[in-house]
């Protein structure tokens, strides 16, 4: 017992070797009660292992701003963004070029109706319809040469006209439909002259509807004439048909 305490006294005590002991040091040591008066201190032990490292200290103040670095890589390409708003109209375009010509209508024969004839000599009978047998057009064969009459077979609105040479006697001449009078011309000859006289109209017929020319008065009042140098005529065609 007494040994183990003094090696942890030799323990607790600097090394004589190094540095002189203090003043105070150079008192000798009481003695323990009891103890052998002979003793000799033993040789000091190894020294003890390090301590476990102390905690982390405080962080210590920031440093100054360092200098700026270089530029870094370009990235990758970023996606395709929204479609933009519209654009204002552009300005009007120039006219296309004309389209080809259509194929002909179906069935427009059905509706053609004209005439044109005209006197092949001088009239000499008055009160009845006028022959007019010089055809100059009566593809529809709607005129009639031998009776002097334009039978209506399309109903619709007609346009009629005569031009009539006056020679060697007066003229008096009514377009008649269907018995009755529907336009006159009147020309006064006179002697060693050549007088026209000339008509039209416009007449709405129903089919079988007639329509001719004839000399009317009381007096000699036939002078409708032609010959190889003078014509007078009589022109008729549907102008616009009901169907
Ligand atoms: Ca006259």
């Amino acid at each position: 017992m007494l040994v183990l305490r003094a090696v942890l006294l030799l323990l607790a005590l600097p090394s004589h070797a190094e540095e002189p002991p203090p003043a105070e040091a150079e008192a000798p040591l009481p003695l323990p009660k009891g103890a052998c008066a002979s003793w000799m201190a033993g040789i000091p032990g190894h020294p003890g292992h390090n301590g476990i490292p102390g905690r982390d200290g405080r962080d210590g103040t920031p440093g100054e701003k360092g200098e700026k670095g270089d530029a870094g890589l370009i990235g990758p390409k970023g996606d395709t963004g929204d479609p933009g708003v519209f654009g204002a109209a552009g300005p009007r375009g120039f006219p296309g070029t004309p389209g080809r010509k259509g194929e002909p209508g179906e069935g427009a024969y059905v509706y053609r109706s004209a005439f044109s004839v005209g006197l092949e000599t001088h009239v000499t009978v008055p009160n009845v319809p006028i022959r007019f047998t010089k055809i100059f057009y009566n593809q529809q064969n709607h005129y009639d040469g031998t009776t002097g009459k334009f039978h209506c077979s399309i109903p619709g609105l007609y346009y009629f006209s005569y031009h009539i040479t006056v020679y060697l006697k007066d003229v008096k001449v009514s377009l008649f439909r269907n018995d009755k009078a529907e336009l006159f011309t009147y020309d006064q000859y006179q002697d060693k002259n050549v007088d026209q006289a000339s008509g039209s109209v416009l007449l709405h017929l129903g089919v079988g509807d007639q329509v001719w020319l004839q000399v009317y008065g009381n007096g000699d009042n036939s002078g409708l004439y032609a010959d190889n140098i003078n014509d007078s005529t009589f022109t008729g065609f549907l102008l616009y048909h009901d169907i």
